[in-house]
């Protein structure tokens, strides 16, 4: 501890009283268990881990599925359902500046990810008649740029008063003996704790009570990186209901195994999330009799809780996943930072999985629900998102009209103008009536 004083006391008075006050709000119970992680060995997988079961996609149209839908679709005009997207990591990956959700990824309109889901939640509100609220889990690093952004967009049209932040928290990052790293003398050195903040920043903020009072008891949760992601599914709520599960996850079927996506398994019982950079090697190219991966429920991130479960996970403690960096840190004495190896520390939302009673698996067709938007260029792309946009845009016309669109270039609908295929099938002739609702360009 003296060591991380040092710094500070060589700076003077101040310094020494921000770091003092910036120590008080270290979680000495959580610094435990950080250091208590650095030292366990690596996990290799015990207990007994097979495929998990699961439930069909919604675009299955059995008797099953429509009943789910209706029982999802009763509890969403019953007002019991919010909307959270986590949205608190850095786009570094993709190169861009700005929160990632304001990246604009519109071929054509250029409207961001928050505009695509905000335009989903609208669509949503009209067919429910229900004012579903929107809680946005920003970090440290984008909160005030992303309240800025979305109310220079005057929230989409959804109302500042239905749209709440919550900033996650942060943890110390460790030196690999266990020490603090200052990022300054007079402030230690943290990283934002991983989307299970999340579940503290829920229970922390002021916006639960106020759903709580509204009636609200159900969770939908997505990324905002997937502008494919279908809010707040009435199927799959339906499933989640009728389950009774605590905590529910869509998968779609992974087949590259190297596909930068965990793995839904069971795992002695329990339904389990299993990171991709977690994986012991070889354990994701197992194949099954068919030929195809073995492990192939690929978790998209998708989740309904029952919300008692997202704030009981507050207290959880969820299992912390190091990741090994190069930091600039100030090395005791030093009075400038410097290149460094530190460990930074996260906690992961879907590990609260194994942690319900019962969790809910439905399986999900990649061409309606999943294109995220990682990386600049290749898998996970911008171009990749665009494209997987226009196919299914493209697929949804010709299923509700003929295949009536130019062929070649990129197509886009309004993020606002249809919700899914059934929606887009029912009032086509009100989109085609504007020719903003629906534009197509070349490439
Ligand atoms: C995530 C999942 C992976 C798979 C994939 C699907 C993790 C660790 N892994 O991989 O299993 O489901 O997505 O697309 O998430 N975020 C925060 N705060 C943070 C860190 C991240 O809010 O401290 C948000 C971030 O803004 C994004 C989401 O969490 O919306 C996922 O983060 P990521 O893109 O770093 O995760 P990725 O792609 O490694």
């Amino acid at each position: 501890m003296e060591e991380v004083l040092r710094p500070a006391q060589a700076c003077g008075e101040e310094s020494l009283r921000r770091l003092t006050l910036d120590l008080e709000q270290v979680d000495w119970n959580m610094l435990d268990r950080q250091i208590a992680a650095l030292r366990e060995p690596t996990e290799t997988l015990p207990g007994t881990i097979a495929p998990p079961i699961l439930f069909p996609a919604s675009t299955d149209e059995t008797q099953n599925q429509q009943e789910a839908r209706e029982a999802g679709f009763a509890a969403l005009q019953a007002g019991r359902v919010a909307i959270a997207t986590v949205a608190g990591g850095q786009a570094s990956r993709l190169g861009f500046e700005g929160p990632k959700g304001a990246f604009p990824l519109g071929a054509i309109s250029g409207a961001s990810l928050f505009q695509m889901l905000a335009g989903q939640i609208q669509r949503l509100r009209v067919l429910t008649k229900a004012n579903l609220q929107w809680i946005i889990q920003t970090g440290p690093g984008n909160h005030i740029a992303t309240a800025q952004f979305l109310q220079a967009r005057n929230w989409f049209g959804l109302g500042a008063s239905s749209v709440h932040l919550v900033c996650q928290g942060t943890l110390p990052a460790l030196s690999p003996t266990g020490q603090f790293l200052l990022s300054t003398p007079r402030s230690l050195f943290r990283n934002p704790d991983g989307h299970g903040g999340f579940y503290q920043a829920l229970k922390d903020s002021i916006v639960l009570p106020q759903l709580r009072d509204q009636g609200v008891d159900l969770l939908y949760y997505c990324q905002v990186d997937n502008p494919l992601a279908r809010v707040a599914d009435p199927i799959f709520l339906g499933h989640h209901l009728r389950q009774k599960a605590q905590m529910s996850v869509k998968v779609i079927e992974k087949k590259d195994p190297a596909e930068k996506v965990g793995l839904i398994v069971q795992r002695d019982e329990k339904v389990t999330c299993l990171e991709y950079s977690d994986l012991p090697e070889g354990f994701a190219e197992q194949r099954a009799k068919d030929g195809g991966l073995r492990f192939r429920a690929g978790n998209i991130a998708i989740h309904f809780f029952d919300l008692a479960f997202a704030e009981e996970m507050a207290e959880a403690a969820l299992p912390l996943h190091l990741a090994h960096k190069e930091v600039h840190a100030l090395h005791a004495g030093s009075a400038e930072a410097v290149p460094c190896q530190g460990i930074k520390f996260e906690t992961f939302v879907f590990d609260a999985l194994s942690l319900a009673d019962v969790a809910l698996v439905q399986n999900c067709e990649r061409e309606e629900e999943f294109a995220p938007v990682k990386n600049r260029t290749g898998a996970d792309s911008i171009q990749s998102s665009r494209e997987a946009l226009d196919f299914r845009v493209r697929k949804w016309m010709a299923q509700a009209d003929g295949p009536t669109l130019s062929s070649g270039g990129l197509a886009e609908m309004a993020p606002n103008v249809c919700y899914d295929q059934q929606d887009l099938a029912a009032r086509i002739q009100d989109v085609r009536l504007n020719t903003k609702n629906l534009q197509v360009i070349q490439r």
